[in-house]
């Protein structure tokens, strides 16, 4: 079977900072283990548009044709570039798969007619099985059937994680091409149900452990794959939560870091946890085993804010876990919520109170923080979502939702705050792409003219 794999363009990752699609390596890398032939576009980092999408298949064939969506923000592009391609290869079956077409199948099918199929959850052990006969259904699968659209049962989460093969790496060669970090999921799921994330929904709908966790001696013997084979020398560990679950979940860090020393990899890496997990001494055991960097989602420095998010944190855990990396000299950089559809301004000023505190200055602030004044999106599968939907707030549709923030005050200064954001990112990325193609051009001068440096 020949398949094609398409990450859907988005093109509003800062230049820089766009990465692989690990989903779709992974899914190649089980297509290929099944016999399968594997042909991967990745429409973000080649910057395609739905038309250059459709001029680079024209002629070519495939049994059938996958589209990721990673994020909600990107569904409409995704179904240009399903259209693009019936259009370049009509008769091949067009899925989507992803966390957003996860929640929103039954939209895509009716609103779409480009989308032939939806992948609900991990694609792994359903994709092998998209080439033939769909008969009444698939499990994992939802379609358009005698008029209607149907689903079939999620199958279990796969577990153990060990069993999968590595991803594809020759189809993602992008850290390697730009001597950059590699991305590496190292564990699936969260315990947690904070009200903005969709990670318990996407998880959780299907039976098994939400959380899971390979083993340390399989991620070892792939960050050595990535240092022998592609020459990487960082990692950034994707996992949303890489401490896990309790005490089992710290356990495993410890093993994978005291691995990490005794290999002597030399490899450095970042990962994104919960405040609440960040211990001195484990930490100090990451950082001897190469952790420069972590992401650390502590949302809010308001006990209410806090407890309205269901994060299960305090405002000292917040305190304390930045406390920690500070001592041991690992950057942070923190993710902050500062307006949501229950703020007012008495939290506002509180968050920057807080802010002011933890972090010393407002330079600090900025150095460390994403986004300071981040107004929180909402995406299907979340709990808030749901939350707005029944109270009458929510507004929009699967494209983008906004919502009403019932304190006049944070409503004025956020439409402030959007406004200016809606001129000032597209201008910025412009910025940093031309500078970027400046130094690229350069660079390219350089190695090429005679004499030169390298
Ligand atoms: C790495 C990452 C990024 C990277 C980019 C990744 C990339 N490749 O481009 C960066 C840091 C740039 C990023 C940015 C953002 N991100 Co992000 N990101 C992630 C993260 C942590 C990991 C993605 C990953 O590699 N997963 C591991 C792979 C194995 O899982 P997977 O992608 O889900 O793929 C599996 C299945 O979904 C399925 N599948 C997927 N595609 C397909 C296709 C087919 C055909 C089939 C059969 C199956 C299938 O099979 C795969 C294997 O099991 C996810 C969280 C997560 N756990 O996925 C968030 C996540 C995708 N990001 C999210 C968000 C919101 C964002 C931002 C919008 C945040 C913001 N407001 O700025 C931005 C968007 C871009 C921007 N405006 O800057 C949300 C998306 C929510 C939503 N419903 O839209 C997520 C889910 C985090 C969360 N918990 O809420 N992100
Ligand atoms: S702790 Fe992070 S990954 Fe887990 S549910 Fe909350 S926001 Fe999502």
């Amino acid at each position: 079977m020949r398949v094609l794999l398409i990450n859907t363009p988005h093109f509003g990752i800062r230049p820089g900072e766009e990465q692989e699609n690990l989903g779709l390596g992974y899914l190649a890398a089980s297509l290929r283990r099944q016999g399968h032939e594997v042909t991967l576009v990745d429409g973000t980092l080649e910057r395609l548009t739905p038309r250059a999408m459709r001029e680079r298949l024209a002629g070519q064939t495939y049994d059938w044709a996958g589209i990721s969506i990673l994020f909600q923000e990107s569904i409409g592009q995704a179904a240009q570039v399903a259209a693009a391609v019936k259009s370049a290869l009509p008769g091949t079956r067009v899925v989507a798969g992803g966390q957003p077409a996860t929640f929103l199948y039954r939209e895509l099918l009716h609103r779409y007619p480009a989308w032939d199929g939806v992948i609900l959850g991990e694609g792994e052990d359903i994709a092998g099985s998209l080439g033939g006969d769909w008969g009444e259904g698939l499990p994992g699968l939802a379609f358009r059937y005698r008029g209607e659209v149907v689903a079939g049962a999620r199958p279990p989460l796969v577990a153990p994680l060990d069993r999968l093969p590595f991803p594809a790496r020759d189809l993602l060669p992008l850290a390697s091409a730009r001597n950059a970090a590699a991305q590496i999921s190292r564990s699936r799921g969260c315990w947690g149900s904070c009200s903005f994330c969709s990670l318990r929904a996407f998880y959780g709908q299907a039976a098994g452990p939400v959380w899971r966790c390979r083993s340390a001696g399989n991620v070892l013997a792939e960050i050595e794959l990535l240092r022998s084979q592609y020459g990487i020398r960082a990692v950034n560990f994707v996992d949303d939560n890489f401490l896990g679950t309790g005490e089992r979940g710290r356990r495993q860090a410890r093993l994978l870091a005291d691995s990490l020393i005794a290999a002597g990899t030399g490899i450095s890496f970042s990962l994104t946890c919960r405040a609440d997990g960040v211990e001195l001494d484990l930490f100090s055991r990451l950082k001897e085993a190469g952790l420069t960097r972590v992401f650390l989602g502590i949302e809010s420095g308001v006990q209410a804010v806090l407890d309205r998010f269901g994060k299960r944190t305090t405002v000292g855990q917040n305190l304390a876990a930045l406390d920690v990396l500070k001592t041991l000299g690992i950057e942070p950089v923190v993710g902050y919520i500062m307006f949501d559809p229950g703020s007012t301004l008495e939290e506002f000023h509180d968050s920057l109170a807080f802010l002011e505190q933890a972090f010393g200055s407002w330079a600090e602030v900025r150095r460390y923080v994403s986004l300071p004044l981040n107004v929180l999106e909402i995406y299907s599968g979340t709990p808030v979502a749901a939350q707005l939907e029944r109270e009458g707030r929510l507004r929009g549709d699967l494209l983008g939702y906004t919502y009403h923030i019932p304190d006049a005050r944070v409503r004025l200064l956020v439409r402030l705050i959007l406004g200016v954001r809606r001129c000032g990112f597209p201008l910025r990325n412009w910025v940093l792409r031309r500078k970027r193609a400046q130094t690229g051009r350069a660079a390219a001068g350089r190695s090429a003219g005679p004499g030169g440096a390298g």
